[in-house]
């Protein structure tokens, strides 16, 4: 197939370029670049250091002999996602393209309205080009598990049928986002199950749960090819921040109770389900949605794994939430479109476990460790991270 990954100079987006490309399909990646400069604004570097995008295609051309052909812009420009578009002519466009991070949507206004901004207005640009070049061409467009929150009832796969007052219908499942990040992309889902519906587009929106993990079979074979893994408190995914914390000496940072249960998989498999979206199209008019993850753990769950299976003394901190959410609760998700596709899941275990603690003590040294604590507090409006380049996207 023709795929076009948009943000695919990202931590995911890179490793399914590369998947893909492996695979035999003709690959596009769509960047703005946008997540180095958060870097800058930060004061932090990837745990593991990564190449420029154009370094990193010409490397991979030399490794494997595939051409992935890069397009740097952003895609709040409808110019440059028409264009684009025009010059590639994917069958698929995989949407990673988004500021990611809830910590981030939530340092101040500035940084909720950019979030927010960033991702509807890009998901809405792609939305028109689609449907103005080619609407037959399948959006496959990373959502997430969070969308949802954490109801006291089990999450369905995107839709709940309802009885009301006698009457019943399918209807999409609640949304309780926990950030202003989260919130983007319900008001992403909305905007794509619109157009699909208005417009007969045709969408899968694949709710992920957290990712861990940093190798792939593809990224391994020369370090130009390594994708970035982020420790610090904005950016650092729970797992990946608990390895590094480990890695360097200081005491795993478990957010209030730790009871927050979150659905997760490994990097690998993201890249298996975002195939198999790709492979087995939604239908004209169609949105759908796939509960993308393999595992549920709780956050002193993984922390206390941590502790077990790192091969040194390894402390466990609880300290005050800075966030605002349930700290302890029930959680129940369903998942079954993507192993009925054929996902077989990579499980998490203790050599896993163990093979990110020691990737991280490889590349300690990079590790600037001011940056691990939390700074962002969902419930101040004043922001106390040090920003040193000045504001993204003003
Ligand atoms: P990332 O920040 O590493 O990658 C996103 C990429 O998109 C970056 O390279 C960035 O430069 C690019 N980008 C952002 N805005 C853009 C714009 N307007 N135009 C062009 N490029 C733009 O994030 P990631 O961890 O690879 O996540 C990718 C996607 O998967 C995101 O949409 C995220 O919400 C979703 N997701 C991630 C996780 C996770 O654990 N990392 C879990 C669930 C869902
Ligand atoms: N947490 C800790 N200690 C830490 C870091 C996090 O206790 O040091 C807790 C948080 O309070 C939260 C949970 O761990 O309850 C998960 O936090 P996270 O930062 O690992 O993940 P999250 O903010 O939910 O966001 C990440 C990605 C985002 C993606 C989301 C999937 O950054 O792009 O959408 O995971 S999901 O969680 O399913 O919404």
């Amino acid at each position: 197939m023709r795929i076009l990954v948009l943000g695919g100079d990202g931590y995911l987006g890179w490793p399914t370029a590369l998947h893909l490309s492996q695979r035999g399909h003709e690959v596009g990646v769509a960047d703005s670049l946008v997540r180095r400069h958060y870097d800058d604004e930060m004061g932090v570097s990837s745990l593991v250091p990564i190449r420029q995008l154009q370094r990193r295609v010409s490397t991979w051309k030399e490794v494997s002999g595939h051409t992935i052909q890069p397009f740097i812009g952003d895609l709040t420009n409808y110019a440059f996602v028409t264009e684009t578009l025009r010059s590639f002519e994917p069958e698929a466009v995989v949407h990673f393209a988004e500021q990611r991070s809830a910590p981030y949507s939530m340092i101040d206004r500035d940084h909720a309205v950019y979030t927010q901004v960033n991702n509807v207005v890009g998901t809405l640009n792609m939305l028109y080009a689609i449907a103005e070049l080619d609407p037959s061409i399948h959006l496959v467009k990373l959502g997430t598990m969070g969308e949802y929150g954490s109801p006291n009832i089990e999450i369905e796969e995107g839709f709940i049928e309802i009885t009301h007052k006698g009457r019943t219908d399918l209807l999409p499942f609640p949304k309780q986002p926990n950030s202003f990040y989260h919130l983007s992309k319900v008001h992403d889902s909305h905007n794509i199950m619109f157009a699909c519906r208005t417009w007969g587009l045709r969408s899968t929106d694949l709710n992920q749960g957290i990712v861990y993990g940093q190798q792939t079979p593809e990224t391994v074979l020369h370090p130009d090819l390594a994708t970035r893994v982020d420790y610090d408190a904005v950016f650092g995914t729970v797992l990946n921040r608990f390895a590094v914390q480990a890695a360097v000496g200081y005491p795993l940072t478990v957010y209030g109770k730790g009871g927050q249960t979150r659905a997760m998989l490994e990097i690998r498999d993201t890249l298996a389900c975002v195939e198999l979206a790709c492979l087995n199209p939604a239908e004209a008019g169609e949105f759908r949605v796939f509960n993308q993850f393999t595992e549920s753990f709780s956050v002193r769950q993984l922390a206390e794994w941590v502790q077990r299976v790192a091969p040194m003394d390894v402390k466990i901190e609880s300290i005050p939430d800075p966030r605002v959410e349930k700290e302890e609760h029930y959680y129940q998700a369903v998942t079954t479109r993507l192993p009925e596709l054929g996902l077989k899941p990579h499980l998490l275990g203790d050599d896993f476990v163990r093979s990110l603690v020691e990737l991280a003590v490889r590349h300690k040294d990079r590790v600037n460790v001011e940056a691990i604590r939390p700074t962002v507090n969902w419930r101040v409006t004043r922001s106390e991270v040090s920003v040193a380049g000045g504001s993204v996207g003003e």
